[in-house]
């Protein structure tokens, strides 16, 4: 009889090549040596080590699909799933730090920057030394990001911002800003600026009192009459389809990464099981307790499945927007579940930092609303099946 092995069910490992199996090795020895240490006092004392995007970026892992020559090292999505994969298992808000920085700062200087912008940032971008934010979420636009109301005014050699960014991974910390406004000079059409820290009038306040994410430092972006140069202005792109362009990369990232805390979540409710007795068995030996962690496998494993075609199908540039909502929204939800379940299964002790099931639990509460809500990519996909335009 083949072997049946729970901890790689369908065999995702075989079908991985070499150099995604060891960049997925190389993020799995940095995540658990370098960041699992530290994560339970991070998220504990609402702390952001910025030390870890060096680290990262010495360890070659931001940027990944971005060529070699602006920092990168030209691997697969396939590769960068891998990677958020291993960075979630610690928590979703070092996965967070990551992803924004590759895909959501990194991917649009290079998809829609300019020769210069590129060489400017790209490298000091992928070596951690400088930390990137994404704004495009505002105050009172949210799942409706057409709805923006940040300004972007011509002015003698540049442009004048004037607006709020709301919820921005990174921000207090950043010192480039990806900022999306509507641009009057452009027919009022949204258009990206790189802005840099220190900008007069630019200030990027922290948000305090998050109960989810704790170890991923939030902000906000105000723009007072901030004042910046022609060249600050990306210009390859305009419309939504420059944020959502980064963001259909982000997302797909996020699909793979919830696994990575699902899977810590069934490994510790496992072993968990194995260890405590009640009514002089292990709890894992009862029936329900077996189901549970039944379900959790099958979700787990066919989720981690869907993630390697959608990869697949980026890295032939064949990957449709509404496949990357299809997994981001189930593997979302169903990490979600699987936390929640991890947490009851290890009784009272599920609720204490030092088995983290909790702290995967909550952080799932908001990987499940960013980047599109759960929701929202229900009712993306279900106009892909009808036609029909359900959002407003
Ligand atoms: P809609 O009419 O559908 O589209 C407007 C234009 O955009 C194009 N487009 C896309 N292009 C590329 N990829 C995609 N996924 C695209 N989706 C749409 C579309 O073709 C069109 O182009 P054009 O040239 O015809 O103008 O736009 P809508 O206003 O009806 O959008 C509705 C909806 C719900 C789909 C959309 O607004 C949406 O996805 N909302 C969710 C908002 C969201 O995801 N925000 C994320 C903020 S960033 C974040 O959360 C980072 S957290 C990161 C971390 O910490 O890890
Ligand atoms: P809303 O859009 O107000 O939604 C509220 C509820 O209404 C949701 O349940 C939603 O599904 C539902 N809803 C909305 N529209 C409809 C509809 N048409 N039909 C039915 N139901 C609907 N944004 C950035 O730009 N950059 C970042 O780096 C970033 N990082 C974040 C980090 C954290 C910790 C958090 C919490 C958020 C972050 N976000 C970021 C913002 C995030 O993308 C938004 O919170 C998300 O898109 C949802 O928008 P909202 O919070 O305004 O909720």
């Amino acid at each position: 009889l083949a072997h049946f092995d729970w901890a790689d069910a369908l065999r995702l490992d075989g079908q991985l090549t070499e150099e995604e199996r060891m960049l997925r090795d190389a993020a799995r020895a940095y995540a658990q040596d370098r960041l699992q240490p530290r994560v339970i006092a991070a998220f504990r004392d609402e702390y952001t080590d910025p030390a870890i995007f060096r680290e990262m970026g010495e360890m070659g892992l931001l940027g990944v699909t971005i060529p070699e020559e602006y920092g990168g090292i030209g691997a697969s999505y396939v590769a960068y799933g891998l990677i958020a994969r291993e960075v979630e298992r610690v928590d979703s808000g070092y996965r967070s730090m990551m992803s924004v920085q590759s895909s959501l700062v990194m991917y649009p200087i290079f998809a829609y920057g300019s020769e210069a912008q590129r060489r400017k940032y790209l490298p000091g971008l992928a070596a951690g030394e400088l930390i990137g934010c994404f704004g495009l979420t505002e105050p009172d636009a949210g799942s409706d990001p057409a709805g923006m109301k940040t300004t972007a005014r011509k002015v003698d050699g540049g442009y004048v911002l004037n607006g709020a960014k709301m919820w921005i991974s990174n921000a207090p910390i950043a010192d480039v800003f990806v900022v999306w406004a509507k641009s009057e000079a452009h027919g009022g059409k949204i258009r990206g600026f790189v802005l840099e820290k220190g900008m007069k009038g630019l200030t990027a306040p922290k948000i305090g009192g998050k109960l989810s994410l704790r170890a991923s430092i939030t902000g906000e972006i105000v723009l007072q009459d901030v004042e910046v140069p022609e060249d600050a202005l990306l210009p390859g792109v305009e419309g939504l389809k420059g944020p959502f362009g980064c963001l259909n990369r982000a997302r797909y990232g996020i699909a793979w990464g919830v696994m990575g805390a699902a899977e810590f979540c069934l490994s510790a409710a496992r072993g968990y099981g194995l260890d405590r007795k009640q009514f002089n068995r292990p709890l894992a030996a009862t029936q329900l307790y077996q189901l549970k962690l039944a379900n959790m496998l099958t979700e787990i494993t066919l989720g981690l499945q869907a993630c390697l075609q959608v990869g697949r199908l980026m890295d032939q540039a064949e990957a449709a927007p509404e496949m990357i909502s299809l997994i981001k929204r189930n593997n979302c939800g169903k990490a979600l579940d699987i936390a929640r379940a991890a947490r009851d299964m290890h009784g009272g002790n599920g609720i204490s930092e030092e088995f983290q099931v909790m702290r995967h639990m909550v952080n799932l509460e908001t990987v499940n609303t960013y980047e599109g809500t759960h929701d929202v990519h229900g009712l993306i996909l279900g106009r892909a099946i009808t036609g029909l335009q359900a959002f407003g």
